[in-house]
């Protein structure tokens, strides 16, 4: 993927001139030698951008003019492949992976007006894949995502998050393995967990990314494959709770989405009783009238690239490979057709979540059939309470804003369409603001967090219509019948 280094920092400073709106100006775009550039950190004090370059294993510096101009300083080699950089009073930390995977990873420290090393790294867990500061900046947070090996889909690693004490360079281990006793409840309750080859809750868990309270008190995971939220007390480093988020219902009016690819269509949006699975790769957190939320970006991710662990089928697939409700000669749910799922116009290039605990879930009535089928992620960001009440979600806006600004991609519409991926907080000019990236359209949306009015750039306009705080009628899913091994898939 060819990834550039845009001037996001720079960016957000040029909105905080503005007043009564919200726009942003393009100030300068940098590209990496290689084209690997990935994770980037701004520190204000030495006026660099900290870039990740997994192709090189370095993290490539550029400064920032007072104008917002990049120019390339130096690349600074690392220990192994990067995932991501975190800047803090000109320290910078580098998570770094290990020598494969599935080994500890590690914190490297740097100077950031040098790009000298600073201090000794400290190992962490498997994978480190996203590191952040604590507010005081004391302590560096790492959520080592410890996925199995892609080769043989053996060696996997247990999740866990590493906290480590800048001064000490010493690190504490938030472990999952004490909650390995709860999996079956967890699963009941909608924690999305596997069954399979034996895997421990621990090991399942993939610590995706982490947002840490202005307190330096409390941080909270997103475990993406398994659709929950972790907390984690920072003194202790204890998992306190893991928490399920739920699943978005398709058939809820607001909440349509474009399902197919192949049905000539931009922006068909459709209501379908399926699930999503939010599965969401960034989450911060933010207080407004001293009430503390968190926000994900509700990206989905599956499983398919590792060996034994493919948990992705098309729709119209899914009838060759497992046992529908639909080909019950007296379905008892009804809520697809064959011919609907074997339509590529209509639901059989839908990529569905088929792992063991999808099919289980999807089987509500016991019968050895699958009703429910689910698919990876929600196409939006969603707003939750510390304890994982859903606030608000985005419901189809997302896809409504990219077909209305030209940026709209059909040949991801079967897939996870705009793809979420990152979401950070911030206040311009006293407007609390939620800015979310998408992956696959290349925009960055603002909402007005406060006003409950939403307002969305991309990065090729400068328009920004409005539209009614619209969330989609609450439902609670998490009553639907617990995961179960019973359920035997067909092939
Ligand atoms: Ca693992
Ligand atoms: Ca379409
Ligand atoms: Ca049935
Ligand atoms: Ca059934």
């Amino acid at each position: 993927m060819v990834t550039q280094l845009t001037a996001v920092a720079a960016a957000f400073a040029a909105t905080a001139s503005l007043t009564a709106q919200i726009s942003h100006t393009h100030l300068s775009s940098i590209q990496s030698a290689n084209q690997r550039g990935e994770i980037s950190a701004f520190d204000a004090s030495s006026s660099r951008v900290f870039v990740t370059n997994s192709g090189n294993n370095t993290l490539d510096v550029y400064s920032a003019s007072a104008s917002g101009g990049l120019t390339w300083v130096q690349a600074i080699a690392l220990s192994g492949p990067p995932n991501s950089v975190a800047a803090r009073n000109g320290l910078i930390a580098v998570a770094v992976e290990g020598a494969t995977g599935q080994a500890p990873g590690a914190v490297q420290f740097f100077d950031a007006a040098t790009g000298a090393q600073n201090g000794p790294a400290v190992t962490v867990g498997a994978m480190p894949d996203m590191l952040a500061f604590t507010p005081n900046g004391l302590k560096v947070l790492t959520a080592n995502e410890g996925e199995v090996d892609l080769a043989t889909g053996l060696i996997n690693p247990e999740g866990s998050v590493s906290i480590v004490d800048v001064a000490a360079r010493t690190a504490m281990t938030a472990s999952f393995v004490p909650w390995n006793g709860q999996k079956a409840a967890l699963q009941a309750q909608g924690v999305r967990l596997s069954n399979r080859n034996g895997v421990t809750l621990a090991q399942d868990v993939e610590p995706e990314y982490l947002t840490v309270d202005a307190t330096s008190t409390t941080a909270w995971v997103t475990l993406q494959e398994a659709n929950a939220i972790a907390e984690i007390d920072i003194a202790t480093a204890t998992v306190k709770q893991i928490r399920p988020l739920g699943f978005k219902d398709h058939s809820l009016p607001g909440n349509e989405l474009d399902a197919s690819d192949q049905d000539s269509s931009n922006g068909n949006f459709q209501n379908f009783p399926i699930l999503g699975i939010y599965m969401p790769d960034a989450i911060t957190s933010f207080t407004i009238g001293g009430v503390t939320y968190l926000a994900t970006a509700n990206e989905g991710d599956s499983r398919a690239d590792f060996a034994g662990w493919n948990d992705q089928t098309r729709g119209a697939s899914v009838d060759n490979n497992f046992v529908l409700d639909c080909e019950d000669p007296s379905p008892e749910t009804g809520l697809y057709t064959l011919a609907q799922l074997n339509s590529n116009a209509v639901l059989g290039r839908l990529n569905m979540a088929t792992g063991d605990y999808d099919l289980a879930r999807g089987d509500t009535d016991g019968d050895l059939d699958v009703d429910q089928l689910y698919v990876f992620g929600a196409r939006s960001f969603t707003i939750w309470t510390t304890s994982g009440v859903k606030v608000f979600d985005s419901g189809s806006q997302i896809e409504r804003e990219m077909l209305a600004r030209g940026l709209w991609v059909e040949s991801r519409s079967d897939d996870k369409g705009p793809e979420p991926e990152s979401v950070t907080f911030g206040i311009v000019n006293g407007v609390p603001l939620l800015f979310v990236g998408l992956e696959r359209t290349n925009s960055v949306l603002a909402y007005d967090v406060a006003t409950r009015l939403h307002r969305c750039w991309s990065m090729s306009s400068t328009s920004m219509p409005r539209a009614a705080w619209a969330p989609p009628p609450p439902k609670d899913c998490s009553s639907s019948p617990p995961a179960t091994t019973r359920w035997a898939a067909r092939c």
